[in-house]
């Protein structure tokens, strides 16, 4: 078997227990085969050499972990400025949002390129090597510059949008052509793939030969979906464990006589968070018997403050928050709970368990792994129902959710309105189709997926 070499912008630890399912995924196979995780430490160095980074390559049992520390400019040019300034908004359709003026891309190159240099002597001729989103889309390129013939493997974790939107990307060709350069690129959901399919056809008349595979730069690369799962089994182990079964009974003991609705989220504009919020105003003003009844536990973890457009997304979270209770809440009841803070995993089944419905409503989303988490910590003889937005990835396959429009801000009301009071029969059989979906595929089986495919390809 060849040695797994996975690189991703910011390296993880697969034993460390903060680790989420993709870390533990990766870290097994990675276990199986010997192999080495390579990526940014996190570190900052303040005065460095743009295009320089000190590598530090140590050992976790099996695993080679090689980390390498960017210095200020990259780390604003390259992470802050063109990933999550440019290519983030655009890719969630937020072109309002993008920075597209901005000279950010000569750092994002010298970055991928300095990774690129660095990864390169600790190659073998046989690794199969599988790349990881947004921040290092030319990283097969530059590696195949310097003579690699590996097999490389590349997965977008976020969505790609439309041709159209593309397009306003002022480097979108050099972009969409670095993809070429490896032998499979994966997307989240079939959506995505037809993005990809219609964009190289009509901006870079690339040929169909076969099935996924398309013919485009002088180069073929075979493109698929490969939707992204969570580790059911630890997920559900965790839920067993004593901090999610205190979370769980806290909570309950807390809110004994209140309907509960949760959301946890990053604190991102692609949430749709203020949306969230408008819809469950709209329904306690329609629906009034919710009020002195139903409560939203609302979990938003602090993320890329250092981006203005998260700083405006948390103010205007705060302001809807402070209005609804303020218009709605009583002394002994607030319609929402808002915390803006990490919650710590082995609490979060508990959490999820002791809540009758969850609100999933992103505007766009790559996958959405919090649905799922949803479905595998509930309780199957007394299931939660998971209210879900239409444009998260997860949409295609848990089809059974009520699939909402997340803009439709009376719509998403009268789903949640449904969900609150959807009997249990309903609850339990859409509960059982949806954990048949999460349990079939999960992270496992995505891992294998996309392996097997890549080791298969030329
Ligand atoms: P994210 O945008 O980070 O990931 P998501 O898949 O929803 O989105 O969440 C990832 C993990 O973070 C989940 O395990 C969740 O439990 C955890 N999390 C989120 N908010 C939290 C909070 N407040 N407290 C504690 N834990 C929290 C990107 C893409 C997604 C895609 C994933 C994986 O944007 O679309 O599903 O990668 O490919």
């Amino acid at each position: 078997m060849s040695r797994l070499v996975v690189v991703s912008n910011r390296l993880a630890d697969p034993r460390k227990p903060a680790a989420g399912g993709l870390a533990v995924a990766l870290g097994e196979t990675l276990k199986s085969t010997g192999g080495l995780w390579f990526g940014w430490s996190g570190a900052v160095v303040k005065d460095g050499t743009p295009g320089e980074g000190e590598l530090r390559v140590h050992q976790a049992g099996p695993v080679t972990l090689a980390e390498i520390d960017l210095c200020q400019e990259d780390h604003d040019a390259y992470y802050r400025g063109y990933a999550n300034g440019v290519l983030w908004p655009v890719f969630h359709y937020r072109l309002d949002l993008a920075n597209l003026e901005s000279g950010y891309l000569s750092g994002y190159r010298r970055v991928n390129h300095l990774f690129a240099r660095k990864l390169m002597p600790l190659l073998k001729p046989d690794d199969l090597i599988w790349i990881h989103d947004y921040h290092l889309i030319p990283l097969a390129a530059e590696l195949r510059a310097m003579g690699c013939d590996n097999r490389i493997g590349f997965f977008l974790h976020i969505p790609l949008p439309p041709q159209q939107i593309l397009a306003a990307i002022p480097s979108h060709e050099w972009l969409m052509r670095a993809l070429f350069a490896y032998d499979l690129v994966g997307f989240q959901s079939e959506a995505d793939l037809l993005n990809f399919s219609h964009y190289v056809k009509a901006e870079a008349t690339a040929e169909t030969i076969g099935a996924g595979q398309f013919r485009a730069f002088n180069s073929t690369v075979q493109a698929g979906a490969f939707p992204i799962g969570i580790d059911v089994n630890e997920f559900q182990r965790l839920g067993r464990a004593h901090e999610a079964v205190d979370t769980y009974e806290n909570t309950r003991t807390e809110y004994s006589r209140r309907r509960l609705l949760i959301g946890v989220d990053r604190l991102d504009y692609s949430k749709g968070l203020p949306q969230r919020i408008r819809a469950f105003n709209e329904l306690l003003r329609e629906y009034p018997e919710n009020q002195h009844s139903a409560t939203l536990l609302q979990v938003a973890s602090p993320s890329r403050e250092d981006v203005d457009a998260y700083a405006d997304i948390q103010h205007e979270l705060e302001s809807l928050c402070g209005a609804i209770n303020g218009n709605y809440g009583d002394f002994d009841w607030m319609p929402i709970r808002y915390i803006h803070r990490t919650v710590a995993r082995k609490r979060l089944p508990g959490l999820y368990r002791a809540c009758d419905v969850a609100l999933v409503t992103p505007l766009r989303d790559g996958m959405n792994l919090v649905a799922k988490e949803f479905i595998a910590a509930q309780d199957e003889a007394d299931p939660g129902v998971l209210v879900l937005s239409r444009f998260a990835g997860a949409a295609e396959q848990l089809t059974q959710a009520l699939l909402v429009n997340p803009y439709d801000i009376p719509g998403t009301a009268q789903a949640i309105q449904r969900a609150l009071q959807m009997p249990l029969a309903e609850r339990q059989a859409r509960h059982a189709a949806l954990l048949e979906n999460v349990r079939k595929y999960d992270v496992h089986w995505w891992c294998g997926q996309f392996l097997q495919t890549l080791a298969a390809v030329r």
